[in-house]
């Protein structure tokens, strides 16, 4: 069962946020009626603002027999598109005020009523049915939708409860978007399943995190780059500091936690950050356990009933628990998704005989904790804790008139942990034909990316340049794109 509080709801607050509060009686009741309406519906999209609308929106979903579809509100034109014409939603969850574009504007809408009372929660479906489909992006083409199983979210949050000894005395706090595992399934679906408090502070900023610490708050989750921001307020602002200090669990993931972070973090306030590490096929692989933070750096040990192998390119295991050994992360266990939806040949591309390729690169130490150390393919970039494509941000690059090469990097970015930078080639003065076109400026190609795929996938550097390095083949060769030395 994945909310068990919700069929019997204890008098406690279950969700705060955007200046209002909902008991666990009143969640049950107003998800209870979205479920209603979302029954018999196989897929329901989501357009999920940081809002609590949201949460019991999708709460409301997972009580019934359809499947949530999360969209981030800002998503893009092109993104949506696809999006829309992959996941076939037949009804759309948005706030009343949202300004739904085309695609989505077309479906029947879901009303989330938060005053809502009286109807009960329906018997939840079986473990094995599917409750998500997340998109997540791939080094080429567009997103891909990997459809999860409850059997995943149930399993997955034991475990994490469990290690973090998480309980309904705790108040979680976060500002992460609500259209990926960790902000919705860590962080909505993990405090509600446990009868616990959910104090979601909107949009990121220290004062809101603070905040929402120093009023009671005992656990926050975050991306590396909230970290960077924390650390930085706490070295100046006791309050801020005292905050973070009175907190029992800080927790950092979806990006690496540089070291330098994490002993910031602990020389202002006393508390050290933890890891866990996941993926959104996956949710969680490994978490360094409350109380018990083991050696610093690293993601911690495989969570309770997860096998993490470290194998070799030939899929051998590699494993030597000496902290030296680098192989690639495999996972098997009852957290894994079902597939990518419509992508037979990306799901046999990653899975086999029951073990997902996560494609990280890691080391194992001999008290068994993972030491994630990079990733197989340059071509994926993390920036912010959201994974982006080179490819997707390309093939928007080339959709802009005066484009007629782009080559896409990662490059390292003490704030975002990567910053995505655009290498440019601009058609020439007559647009190589008749019309002529007028040179982009930085700005232009950022608005056009965020407008076509979502503001988190637009360059953050664009480099203009006359040709692009490339092999014999016609390749670009991306090693010899290097930052000049000028610039930061
Ligand atoms: C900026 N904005 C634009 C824009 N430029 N809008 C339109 N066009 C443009 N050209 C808007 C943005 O939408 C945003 O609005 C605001 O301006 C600031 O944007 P930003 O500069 O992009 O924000 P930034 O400071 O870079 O954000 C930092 C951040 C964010 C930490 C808040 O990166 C973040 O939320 N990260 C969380 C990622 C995450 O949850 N990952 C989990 C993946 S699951 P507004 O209104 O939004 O402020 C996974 C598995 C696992 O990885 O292990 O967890
Ligand atoms: P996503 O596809 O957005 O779910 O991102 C998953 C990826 O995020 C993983 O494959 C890792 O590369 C990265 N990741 C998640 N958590 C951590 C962590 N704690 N440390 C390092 N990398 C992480």
């Amino acid at each position: 069962m994945l909310f068990p509080p919700l069929a019997d709801p204890p008098d406690r607050v279950a969700l705060v946020g955007g200046g209002r509060s909902l008991t666990y009686q009143r969640l049950a009741g107003s998800a209870s009626a979205v479920a209603a309406s979302a029954a018999g519906r196989r897929r329901v999209a989501i357009w999920a603002t940081p809002s609590l609308h949201t949460c019991v929106g999708v709460i409301g979903v997972l009580l019934s027999d359809a499947v949530a579809v999360p969209i981030n509100p800002k998503i893009g034109a092109r993104d949506l598109d696809h999006v829309v014409r992959d996941s076939e939603p037949t009804a759309v969850i948005a706030p009343p005020d949202a300004d739904l574009p085309e695609p989505v504007m077309a479906l029947p809408r879901i009303a989330v009523d938060l005053d809502a009372r009286g109807s009960e929660p329906p018997p939840e479906p079986p473990d094995e049915a599917p409750a998500f489909v997340f998109y997540t992006s791939g080094t080429t083409g567009p997103p891909k939708g990997v459809l999860l199983p409850r059997r995943a979210l149930t399993s997955n949050l034991g475990a994490l409860a469990a290690v973090w000894r998480w309980t309904a005395d705790d108040v979680l706090t976060h500002a992460l978007p609500l259209f990926h595992v960790h902000g919705l399934i860590l962080g909505v679906l993990g405090p509600i399943r446990l009868g616990g408090t959910l104090r979601h502070a909107g949009s990121f900023s220290v004062e809101a995190i603070a905040g929402e610490l120093a009023g009671g708050a005992t656990m926050l989750f975050g991306v590396p780059t909230m970290y960077h921001a924390l650390a930085t307020a706490a070295e100046q602002d006791p309050t801020v500091a005292r905050a973070l200090g009175g907190a029992r669990l800080l927790v950092s993931g979806s990006a690496p936690l540089p070291v330098r972070e994490i002993n910031r973090i602990e020389a202002a306030t006393g508390r050290r950050v933890i890891q866990r590490y996941g993926l959104t096929e996956t949710i969680m692989n490994c978490a360094q356990h409350a109380g018990e933070e083991g050696v610093l750096g690293s993601v911690g040990p495989a969570l309770p009933g997860v096998e993490v192998d470290l194998r070799d390119d030939a899929g051998e295991r590699v494993d030597a628990s000496d902290g030296q050994t680098m192989g690639e992360v495999w996972i098997r266990g009852p957290n894994l998704f079902i597939e990518y939806l419509n992508r037979p040949d990306a799901t046999r591309e990653v899975v086999q005989d029951g073990w997902f390729r996560t494609g990280d690169l890691a080391t194992r130490e001999p008290d068994g904790s993972i030491r994630i150390a990079g990733r197989r393919a340059t071509d994926l970039i993390k920036t912010g804790g959201f994974k982006v494509g080179a490819g997707e941000v390309e093939a928007a690059l080339l959709e802009h008139p005066a484009v007629a090469e782009a080559a896409v990097t990662g490059e390292p970015d003490d704030r975002l942990g990567e910053r995505i930078v655009a290498w440019v080639v601009v058609r020439g003065e007559d647009g190589g034909g008749a019309t002529r076109v007028t040179p982009p400026s930085p700005k232009d190609l950022e608005d056009h990316v965020a407008s076509l795929l979502a503001p988190h996938k637009r360059p953050r550097t664009v480099r203009f340049v006359d040709a692009l390095p490339r092999n014999e083949m016609g390749k670009v060769k991306k090693s010899a794109l290097r930052a000049p030395r000028d610039d930061p």
